[in-house]
């Protein structure tokens, strides 16, 4: 585990840069390649640990994957070219791969084990066992099936509508995957509207999939075929340089290529309310995703409020959001966000904790956070906790640090942003 010194007083930001292919989109590509007839090509697949996870999971699962930094080829046969496997499937740190995969593993005529690190195994897994079980799958693990290590024996599964008890793009695309292989007709229904993906691309893959209000529906037995994916930039990672161009005086950042998904997009409308200067030019429609350019400059910022539908489409910017909401003059409110609890850390208690420890103004409530601003930030000994959100929130906070900061664990930030700490202070 690295300590790194941050840097501090920093007085403007300038340049332009390209943030890395999206985490959720890169994930989606290998596995539906894998389940997919044919060659699938991903152009800007994001390299970090947990997509390398995904990489790793289904080529122990039997699937031929050429990978050479951003560039993806997958060679799928279909799920019957899934073969069981004595190997433990680790994923790693991703919560996205062990959810996804076991969508995929529930109608397969074998046994699976996996596994992943010590977050894993406290982030809460019966949320997708219990629809998987619903359908016939066979899932045990620890706690009744609730902590990994997880064992998944596939069954022949029959379609259910199901109704999330949370907002979850992950349940909601393992009951999806777990879908395109049972008898009949598999429906999820969303309490609230979170990131479509997967939705987006079945179809991208030749399948059907239909939303009507909140009921998104597949058909089973569908054959998937091979697609050509170019996966545009990250607007969680983007948000880092969103924040930091808002809270740096004097900063102005372009940030080239980012994913616009509208289930993805909260940053840009929080970003707005709470005054900051920026602007977007979005591409023509030119991929299943859209995408577009924003920039980014310095402006005073107010506190706002966030809650209710907007949580699924920023849940993973909460923690910039708080650092942005110390730095916004009045009272910023986050509610309704107690999913937040369940991630790589309790991101709740790690914003607060963190933050506050470098003279911030937060108090954790049952469901999200109240931050007081404008406060001057100071310096002290902060750490990521192995959360790949919080080392990063808090290298954007230190920026504005008026004594030494020092980050721990700071390696995390590579499960989704190699390189991170370059491109940051490239604009420096
Ligand atoms: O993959 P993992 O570890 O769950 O990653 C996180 C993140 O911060 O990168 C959450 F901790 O993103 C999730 C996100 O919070 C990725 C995701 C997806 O790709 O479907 C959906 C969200 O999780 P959930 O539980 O709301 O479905």
């Amino acid at each position: 585990m690295s300590a790194k010194k941050l840097t501090t007083k920093t007085t403007s930001l300038k340049g332009e840069i390209q943030v890395p292919g999206d985490k959720s989109i890169s994930h989606r590509a290998v596995m539906f390649g894998s389940i997919a007839d044919g060659v699938t090509k991903v152009q800007n697949f994001l390299p970090g640990e947990d997509c390398l996870s995904t990489i790793s999971c289904f080529r122990k699962l039997g699937v031929e994957i050429l990978q050479d930094g951003s560039h993806v080829t997958v060679i799928g046969k279909g799920t019957e070219g899934l073969k069981g496997t004595e190997q433990i499937l680790d994923v790693g740190n991703s919560g996205t791969t062990i959810r996804l995969l076991m969508g995929i593993l529930a109608g397969l005529p074998f046994e699976s084990r996996l596994e992943g690190d010590a977050s894993i195994a406290k982030r809460p897994m019966t949320r997708v066992t219990a629809p998987l079980t619903e359908m016939g799958a066979d899932i045990s693990g620890k706690n009744g099936g609730e902590y990994t290590p997880l064992i998944v024996k596939g069954n022949k599964l029959k379609g259910i509508t199901y109704e999330l008890p949370v907002a979850s793009a992950q349940v909601k695309s393992a009951v999806l995957l777990a879908g395109l292989q049972a008898d009949g007709i598999t429906s999820v229904i969303e309490p609230v509207k979170t990131r479509d993906h997967t939705e987006r691309m079945i179809r991208q893959f030749g399948g059907e999939v239909d939303r009507n209000g909140d009921i998104i529906s597949v058909k089973g037995g569908q054959k998937l075929m091979a697609a050509s994916i170019t996966v545009p930039g990250d607007i969680s990672s983007a948000a880092f340089f969103l924040a930091a161009g808002a809270v740096v005086p004097g900063s102005d950042i372009l940030l080239k290529n980012v994913g616009l998904n509208p289930t993805r997009t909260g940053i840009i409308d929080v970003l707005t309310s709470m005054g900051a200067d920026i602007t977007i030019a979005q591409y023509g429609d030119r991929a299943s995703e859209p995408a577009g350019d924003i920039t980014i400059k310095y402006s005073e910022l107010r506190g706002t409020t966030i809650e209710g539908e907007m949580i699924p489409r920023l849940i993973d910017e909460i923690p910039v959001i708080a650092m942005l909401a110390t730095q916004a003059e009045g009272r910023t409110v986050i509610k309704d966000a107690a999913e937040l609890k369940v991630k790589e850390t309790n991101r709740i208690d790690t914003v607060v904790n963190e933050l506050n420890k470098l003279g911030a103004k937060i108090e954790a409530t049952e469901d999200g956070m109240i931050i007081e601003g404008k406060v001057n930030l100071h310096g002290g000994t902060v750490s990521a906790h192995g959360d790949h959100r919080i080392g990063m929130m808090l290298s954007i906070a230190a920026l504005l640090c008026e004594s030494d900061v020092t980050l721990e664990e700071s390696e995390s930030v590579a499960v989704s942003y190699p390189g991170f700490f370059d491109v940051l202070y490239s604009l420096a």
